[in-house]
């Protein structure tokens, strides 16, 4: 930890003012180049605070840059957990408006409900799946408030990990008897394929995903919660979309998810 509580505070109502009003901004290492990633989850937690008082609430957790496409996308190699806030989610076969956005990418993932909390560390592949109710097929629609979708590990983390809106499919599986490795996914934009994948993209399984996360929130003496929608992060690099875009995700075994940007 490196900033006081007040620098925290300043930089969490900055990023929260940027999503509010749609505007980009410069990215916060470069006024706080020593800020570390204690500073950055704390800066997270901000404003989720800010946006509690208004009463939004927290509607799931997330795991990004979990897949090397996306590693390699964004120039950083480490996973990172951000938070899903009720006024994300949007009905699959609905529109998302862009003018709420400032430079939207759509990125498909597989998503899990817990039926037992998640307490690191030690957690794996078969404790996370030992604790899955379900999975489900999700899009998440991603929007860095930086300049030119340009970020370093902190400052993206600090930016609640560009989360925005986010897509959930309608078919739920038990994970009995689904290889989640293999599960292959097929993203069109626009009635082209813009990008394909299989689960295993997802630091080799996506319950790795949720064990690392896990073992992060038990780092903190937090546990991952029953009953929470978490996505373990996206599958296939990301994808530019602007009003009037088409996306429509195809999974295997989880059925598809289509949405317009208007
Ligand atoms: C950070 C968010 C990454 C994912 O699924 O990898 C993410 C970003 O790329 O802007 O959500
Ligand atoms: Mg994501």
């Amino acid at each position: 930890m490196t900033l006081d509580k007040q620098t925290i505070q300043k930089l969490a109502a900055y990023l929260e003012e940027a999503e509010m009003h749609a505007h980009d901004v410069t990215k916060i290492t470069d006024d706080y180049p020593q800020l570390d990633s204690e500073d950055a989850y704390a800066i997270q937690a901000a404003i989720r605070d800010i946006k509690a008082a208004r009463g939004t609430r927290v509607a799931g957790l997330k795991a990004g840059l979990t897949s090397r496409a996306k590693m390699k996308q964004m120039g950083v190699d480490v996973p990172i957990f951000g938070l899903l806030f009720d006024y994300m989610s949007v009905p699959n076969g609905g529109e998302v408006k862009t003018s709420e956005l400032i430079h939207p990418k759509v990125e498909s993932e597989i998503a899990f409900v817990l039926k037992k909390p998640l307490k690191g560390p030690g957690c794996h592949v078969g404790t996370v799946l030992a604790a899955t109710d379900f999975v489900l097929p999700a899009v998440e629609i991603i929007d860095s408030r930086y300049r030119n979708f340009r970020f370093d590990l902190n400052s993206v983390i600090a930016d609640n990990t560009s989360s925005s809106r986010f897509v959930v499919g309608d078919v739920a599986q038990n994970v009995e008897g689904l290889d989640l490795r293999t599960l292959g996914i097929v993203m069109e934009k626009n009635g082209e394929i813009v990008a394909m994948a299989a689960g295993a993209a997802v630091l080799g399984h996506p319950a790795e995903a949720l064990a690392q996360m896990a073992n992060h929130y038990g780092a903190r003496g937090e546990e991952v919660p029953a009953g929470a929608y978490i996505m373990s992060g996206g599958a296939t690099a990301a994808v530019a979309v602007q009003a009037g875009d088409a996306i429509h995700v195809r999974f295997q075994h989880l059925g598809a998810i289509g949405f317009r940007f208007v």
